[in-house]
């Protein structure tokens, strides 16, 4: 898969009365390379159509798009690849039912998971939560920065960060060895979602420049 910096997840509950789509628009705009649609509560009708909105977006820009837990809708509309959790479906059988060429993703919470991830062929892992976060429901305790060094120990496949990583904390993400976050809340929560996509960017360069 093409290298990546920032990954943004959509969270249409942190920016009420702002467009799902206006809003990763100017993710895109302020340098993200990959946007991730996670809808745990629309009908798979609605999240059909956001997908297809988000298509087209990420089309027009030439940015990655993934598609959260649903692998028909992410099929239906072309996505670039397909992000899931410990509980879906095995790699193997995921791997059967996209094709060789869908990005695969798949969340972990410990390093054996990472280990069959990697074992397992799949493209990329989220590797979190570093911090709290409200942002996912049933999610395990904080892994903290420590599980980022036993990933660039023993996990050789792209990984990134991930779960309530803000600005004042990237600087302990990036120290650990990260060179790929994914942010929610600090991202689309924002007032100016370009300008803070911006930034991010901006402090991923100046903490990579000194390590
Ligand atoms: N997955 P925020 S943490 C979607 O650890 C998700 O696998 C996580 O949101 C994991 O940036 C998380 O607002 C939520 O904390 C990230």
């Amino acid at each position: 898969m093409k290298d990546f910096r920032l990954y943004a997840i959509t969270g249409e509950e942190f920016h009420p009365g702002r467009e799902l789509v206006e809003v990763m628009e100017q993710a895109i705009l302020g340098g993200v390379d990959i946007i991730q649609l996670r809808d745990k509560k629309s009908s798979k009708k609605n999240v059909l159509k956001k997908a297809q909105q988000l298509r087209e977006l990420t089309s027009k820009h030439n940015v990655t798009f993934i598609v959260n837990d649903h692998l028909d809708v992410a099929m239906a509309v072309g996505a670039d690849g397909i992000h899931v959790g410990q509980d879906d479906l095995p790699l193997a059988e995921t791997r059967k039912v996209v094709g060789p060429d869908m990005i695969i993703g798949i969340s972990t919470h410990h390093i054996d998971e990472a280990k069959a991830a990697e074992a397992g062929g799949a493209d990329y892992i989220g590797v979190g939560p570093i911090f709290p976060t409200k942002s996912k429901e049933d999610v395990v305790d904080p892994v903290t920065t420590s599980y980022i060094a036993q990933i660039e120990e023993d996990i050789s496949i792209p990984y990134v960060a991930i779960g309530g990583i803000k600005r004042h904390n990237l600087k302990q993400v990036m120290e650990a060895g990260a060179k790929r976050v994914c942010m929610i809340t600090e991202i689309v929560a924002a007032e100016d979602v370009k300008a803070r996509c911006e930034e991010i960017i901006g402090l991923m360069q100046e903490y990579e420049e000194a390590r």
